[in-house]
């Protein structure tokens, strides 16, 4: 069970962020209302959601979830793979204090951005990607190691982030897609298979029982329904310009 998020709001900056194709210019205004939808949402669920200020030196900021892994016993703040978000790491860090008494690092030339480890429970799965590297995957696994955690590394093909694919939502059962459904990783997983059409909607969130679903994804959000879960559809329409994802907006712990 989570209990605490933390979020950072979209920075002016935001609509030049990083992105893979052109989806068309995010709008700013209507980032804003996603993302107050989206703290809104995240407190229906019970969580107590710290709102970090936007920081307009790091357009791609407010995809909070890439600067740090929060466990249950430590944290570790990220070393995000790409230039322009590097410096993305120092306020999370301050951010943090507030909450952990342990508090690790990825330190260069390791690599590791948070959208690249999916939890599932004590056990951790580390994409490498264009924007985690095998020393940072090794160092985080050390890591772990040292606070009774484990994990294993999974190889991306052609998704910017091991989340953008799957998505572990507890009780077994993984939202998949794409490259990972025939993955031997995770083949002792339930799958819940989101078709090619629908992939941007299995980047999705468990908090404490409610999954909450990107909109207009109508075939799985049905499919996570039938496997007895409530959901919240949210419209995050400004984010998939940039890539992101609902994981990406918050930490949660
Ligand atoms: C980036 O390319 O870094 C951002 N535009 C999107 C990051 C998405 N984060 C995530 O999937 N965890």
């Amino acid at each position: 069970m989570f209990s605490k998020a933390i979020v950072r709001t979209p920075a002016r900056s935001f609509i030049n962020g990083l992105r893979s194709a052109d989806s068309g210019s995010p709008d700013y205004e209507k980032a804003l209302d996603q993302h107050a939808a989206y703290v809104h949402a995240l407190e229906n669920c019970g969580l107590d959601v710290t709102v970090l200020d936007a920081d307009e030196q790091f357009p791609d900021s407010t995809f909070i979830e890439d600067t740090a892994l929060l466990t249950r016993s430590a944290a570790v703040i990220a070393s995000p793979g790409a230039d322009s978000r590097k410096g993305e790491v120092h306020e999370i860090r301050e951010a943090l204090t507030d909450f952990y008494s342990n508090i690790e690092s990825i330190e260069p030339p390791g690599t590791v951005d948070g959208g690249d480890v999916m939890m599932v429970g004590s056990y951790f799965y580390i994409g490498l990607s264009k924007r985690t590297n095998a020393d940072g995957a090794n160092l985080l696994l050390s890591i772990l190691n040292r606070y009774g955690m484990t994990g294993s590394t999974v190889p991306l093909k052609s998704f910017l982030h091991l989340k953008s694919g799957v998505s572990y939502i507890e009780n077994n059962n993984l939202v998949i897609t794409g490259e990972f459904i025939n993955a031997p990783e995770f083949e002792h997983f339930n799958h819940i298979a989101v078709d090619e059409a629908e992939g941007y909607a299995a980047n999705c969130v468990w908090i404490n029982g409610t999954v909450l679903v990107a909109s207009g994804y109508p075939r799985i959000r049905a499919k996570i329904e039938s496997a007895g879960y409530d959901t919240i559809a949210l419209d995050v329409s400004e984010f998939e310009k940039l890539d992101g994802g609902l994981s990406c907006l918050s930490l949660r712990f």
